[in-house]
Parts: structure tokens; C-alpha cells; sequence
């Protein structure tokens, strides 16, 4: 085997987004781009002899190929031991959970995550470090720096490795081990719920399940667990073949691209719990017999009601979420008389809270919720918790969700994404808000006299860190908010985001539609923002 040193030339774009570098696939396939970023994050990485690294993905388009060539630049650079998926595959969070479990330097995870698979569709890379969980800004920054300077990377002449038998290979210094990629997280899952009382239930049909893995990676994930470790009935995952292209569907688990179970639990023989997962597994819907569970009243009913399950008997240390996302666990946290912390979209902002012990749980808006068992969010722990917790308050999930906002009250709670918008617009937009904040305070409009408006910045806690312009914060006094702010996750113009949020303290008030509720809020937004206009879009794209 030789090591060759190629040249290269920098490509400007290699800056990652919320979460990791996303591009279309047709751009990751452009020469030495791939190779570009990967020897940038080990130049950045400094030596890794000797050092484990973990590598899977989500199995979608290109996965294989990209892990081909990750595995040679490992070699060339020096890695020790690289632990790889069967297949190619590991779920986001069980990436996190092997690079955990087995202390590895970090890991490559490749996905695009929610976004569509396949030839003319996106594709995506992030490394995450030694506590399972994303690269944190300081490394990102340091790679994209890199990255604009390259001129040459490692890789060997070594032929491809089989990713589809577990066992042991050596490429040059380095020892590649194919694992099994769902034992190590089921094996964690066990520990953290009860999956005697689950299964008793499920096997009784006194709790019935759907779940969807949208053809992305949770497919073998759900079926291993849900259908063969705790005995849901075949069937119970739809879905659950990984495909390159996710059978051309959307793998985001949302009401509108998961609409075959979406459908299927609002018809009249729905399944007691829905739920579905994204393409690489870290996202979760969830669902209860027509009724719609959000994000933000998911992590705060999770919160309320983490002592009654196995994992989290001792209680929580604190919890956090995501600006945009409802001030339903602020709540929880308050009546617990625990911290809540506010910090800005992307869960790498959560790992620090995590390991300094400040938090056991957290969640965001956009369907993401965790605890500290990994340093991602995962979707079939949250399908977990949820099935625990069903098995355990005996009550259906509109019930546990009614009766936890009779107790705190209701967060009303809407985002509206307008997605494909031209760039120069949505800085037009974004513009137009910024100049408005400073004269917004004290202002009345019908029912909501603004408290403050600012553009978001965050000051990390444990290491002092600051990220400014997370997102542009219109708060009432009343407690009901707008926020604003451009996705960081799309590949294809820019997707301007508007999260809206009412609280209703009055059970009378808690069965209305919620549009209707958030009406007079949305309409200000637009007089504000005037995303309609200058977006050329009579509605949003998506409505969640
Ligand atoms: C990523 C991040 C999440 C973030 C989400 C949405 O999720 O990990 O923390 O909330 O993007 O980000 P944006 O609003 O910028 O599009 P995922 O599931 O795509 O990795």
C-alpha cells in the first residue's frame, strides 16, 4: 500500500451550516471536494496516530462511495482504528453512542439528514468529537479556515474494503472493524427504559404502534427494537427498508412528508401511538390517535414526567432548548425548580450543558429531543420514552398531553417555513427586521405591546463562548413571541423561518385550532417582516 500526497485547490464553500457541510450531491461529487473538507478536518485535527475514529451514515446516495474514500484518507493520515457501520450505516445517535461507548477520538457521520437523497439531491458530512456530539463552532471555523487554504491531502492506493461483513481488515496501518450498527444503542435503549413493561403492553395490544421510518436509516434501528426485541407485531414499522433516494420521499417527520402516517392516524382504526423518524434518526414525530404532539410540548411532557421511567428516576439537573422552540419547558423547569437554558438552534450548543452536568434533558422545535445518554438528539429514544410513558400512566397521548396543560397551561405554537426563497430577498427581510429593533420596545399593536426585540446572542455558559445573530427575537409582554430566522440547513436558496407562540393559562381555552389562535400574531409578523411580499409567496411552504 502506498500513501500518495495529492494536490488540490480550495473550494470557497466549505463552510458548515447548523449542522455540518450540506451540498448537493453534484457538488460533493465535484473533483477533490469531498477529499478537500475531510483531510481539512484532520489537518485541524492535528495527529491522530494510534486514534479510533467511528464512520456510518445514513445510507443515502453516495454514502458508500464517500466512505470509501474517507477510509483511504484515514489510513494515509494515520487513524489506528476505524469502527464502521454493517452497510455503510449508523444512525446519527448511534453514532454517538459508539464514538461514546469505545472513548473514540470522534467520528464522521454522513448525512444530509431531513433533506431528499439521491443523484440530484443533497448530500453531507460533520464530524462530531470525543463526547459523541457535534463539532462545536471553534473546530467548524478552524475547518473552514482550512479548507480555504488546502493544497494537497493524504489518501492510499488500497482497493475498496467489504462494508457488509462484520470482522476485522487492515488498510495499511490501519484496522478497520465492520460492526453490528443497532446492537451497542439497543443494548443502551434497554438500560434507560423499561423494556419488560413496554413489551408486556405491546404484546397485550393494550399500547398499538406505527411507526414510520420514512426508507431512511431508523428502519432496521425500529425494526430490531420494536419489533423484535419488545414484540410489536411485524408490521408495526412501515417503511423500514433504507433506500438511497428514500423511495423519493422527503425523510422529514413532519405532517406533511410523513403523510402516510399522518393519514393514518387521524382515520378511525389509528394505532394508540404514530411516530416517525428522519433520515439519519434523530429526529422524531410524535403522535397519539388524532392528535398532534409539537416538538415544544413533547420535551416539556417528557421533563414532568422523566422520573417515572428507569433512566431518569434520580430527576433531572436541568433541561434547555432552543430559543424558537416554545417556552412550554421553561414551565416544567420552573415548577421543578431546576434551570432552563435558552440557547440558539443546532444541538451542538447543547453538548457543552451536558457535559458540565447542567442538564439531563433537551429539545428544540424542530422535531429534536435528547438526553444526556448520547450527545445528539435521537428519534427512536424519543418513541421510547413515549411508549414508557404510555405504559406506565396507562392513558392515551392526547390524555397525558390535555392533562399536562391543565396543570401548566398551553403553549399555542406554530412554524411557518417559506422555503427556496432568493437569497438577496431573505437578506432584504432580515434587513428590514434589524432595522426595526431598536424602535420596536413599548410598542402596542392590537392585543401585544412588544417587551423587547433583539437579534439573539448567546453566551455560552461553561466556556464563555459568544454566537451573535441566532435569530431575530420579537417578545411581548404578555409572554407570547415571533422569532425570525434563516434556516442553516438548506441547500437551495435561502428558507426563511417564522416560529410564533401564544400562552392560554384558561383549560377552557386549550381545544382551540391553533392558526386561528396565532392569527393576529401571524399577520403582524408580515406587516413586520414582510416575508410574503418579498418572498413573492402568497403562504408559507410548510406549516408545522
Ligand atoms: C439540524 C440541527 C438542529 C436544528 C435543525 C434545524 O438538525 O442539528 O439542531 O434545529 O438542524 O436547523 P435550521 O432551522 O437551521 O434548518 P438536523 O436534523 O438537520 O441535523
Amino acid at each position: 500500500m502506498q500513501i500518495e500526497t495529492r494536490d488540490s485547490t480550495p473550494y470557497p464553500d466549505q463552510k458548515p451550516g447548523t449542522s455540518g457541510l450540506r451540498k448537493k450531491v453534484k457538488i460533493f461529487m465535484q473533483p477533490n471536494y469531498l477529499e478537500n473538507f475531510v483531510q481539512s478536518v484532520f489537518d485541524v485535527l492535528g495527529d491522530v496516530q494510534g486514534k479510533v475514529l467511528v464512520l456510518g451514515g445514513d445510507g443515502r446516495y453516495f454514502n458508500r462511495e464517500a466512505l470509501q474514500t474517507i477510509i483511504k484518507m484515514s489510513a494515509a493520515n494515520g487513524v489506528g482504528r476505524l469502527l464502521i457501520g454493517q452497510g455503510g450505516l449508523l444512525s446519527t445517535p448511534a453514532a454517538s453512542c459508539v464514538i461514546r461507548k469505545y472513548h473514540a477520538h470522534g467520528g464522521f457521520i454522513l448525512s444530509a439528514s431531513h433533506n431528499p437523497g439521491g443523484p440530484d439531491e443533497d448530500f453531507g458530512i460533520k464530524y462530531n468529537v470525543t463526547n459523541g456530539g457535534p463539532a462545536p463552532e471553534s473546530f467548524t471555523n478552524a475547518v473552514y479556515a482550512r479548507s480555504r487554504e488546502i493544497s494537497q491531502y493524504l489518501i492510499t492506493d488500497s482497493p475498496a474494503i467489504d462494508l457488509d461483513t462484520i470482522g476485522e481488515f487492515s488498510v495499511g496501518p490501519t484496522t478497520v472493524q465492520i460492526i453490528d450498527p443497532v446492537e451497542d444503542y439497543a443494548q443502551l435503549m434497554e438500560h434507560l427504559f423499561d423494556f419488560k413493561l413496554i413489551s408486556q403492553a405491546l404484546k397485550a395490544g393494550s399500547i398499538t404502534l406505527c411507526f414510520d421510518g420514512m426508507h431512511a436509516i431508523t428502519g432496521p434501528y425500529a425494526k430490531r427494537i420494536l419489533e423484535e426485541k419488545l414484540g410489536s407485531p411485524h408490521g408495526s414499522v412501515i417503511n423500514g427498508i433504507p433506500l438511497e433516494d428514500f423511495g423519493g420521499g422527503h425523510p422529514d417527520p413532519n405532517l406533511v412528508y410523513a403523510h402516510e402516517l399522518a393519514e393514518l392516524m387521524m382515520s378511525p382504526g389509528a394505532p394508540m401511538l404514530g411516530a416517525a423518524s428522519d433520515g439519519d434518526g434523530d429526529r422524531n414525530m410524535i403522535m397519539g390517535a388524532r392528535f398532534f404532539v409539537t416538538p415544544s410540548d413533547s420535551v416539556a411532557v417528557m421533563a414532568a414526567n422523566a422520573h417515572l421511567l428507569p433512566g431518569y428516576r434520580a430527576g433531572l439537573r436541568g433541561v434547555a432548548r432552543s430559543m424558537p422552540t416554545s417556552q412550554a419547558l421553561d414551565r416544567v423547569a420552573k415548577a421543578m425548580g431546576i434551570n432552563c437554558y435558552e440557547t440558539p438552534t443546532g444541538w451542538k450548543f447543547f453538548g457543552n450543558l451536558l457535559d458540565a452536568k447542567k442538564i439531563t434533558l433537551c429539545g428544540e422545535e424542530s422535531f429534536g429531543t435528547g438526553s444526556d445518554h448520547v450527545r445528539e438528539k435521537d428519534g427512536l429514544w424519543a418513541v421510547l420514552f413515549w411508549l414508557n410513558l404510555i405504559a406506565v400512566k396507562k392513558q392515551t397521548v392526547a390524555e397525558i398531553v390535555r392533562d399536562h396543560w391543565k396543570k401548566f397551561g398551553r403553549d399555542y405554537y406554530s412554524r411557518h417555513d417559506y422555503e427556496g426563497v432568493d437569497s438577496t430577498a431573505a437578506e432584504g427581510i432580515v434587513a428590514r427586521l434589524n432595522g426595526q429593533l431598536a424602535e420596536l420596545p413599548g410598542k402596542v399593536f392590537g392585543n401585544y405591546t412588544v417587551e423587547f426585540a433583539d437579534d439573539f446572542r448567546y453566551v455560552d455558559p461553561v466556556d464563555g463562548s459568544v454566537s451573535e445573530n441566532q435569530g431575530i427575537r420579537i417578545v411581548f409582554t404578555n409572554g407570547s413571541r415571533i422569532v425570525f430566522r434563516l434556516s442553516g440547513t438548506g441547500t437551495q436558496g435561502a428558507t426563511v423561518r417564522i416560529y410564533f407562540e401564544r400562552y392560554e393559562r384558561d383549560p377552557q381555552k386549550h381545544g382551540q385550532d391553533t392558526q386561528t389562535v396565532l392569527k393576529d400574531l401571524i399577520d403582524l409578523a408580515e406587516s413586520l417582516g414582510e416575508v410574503r411580499l418579498r418572498s413573492g409567496m402568497d403562504k408559507p411552504t410548510v406549516i408545522t
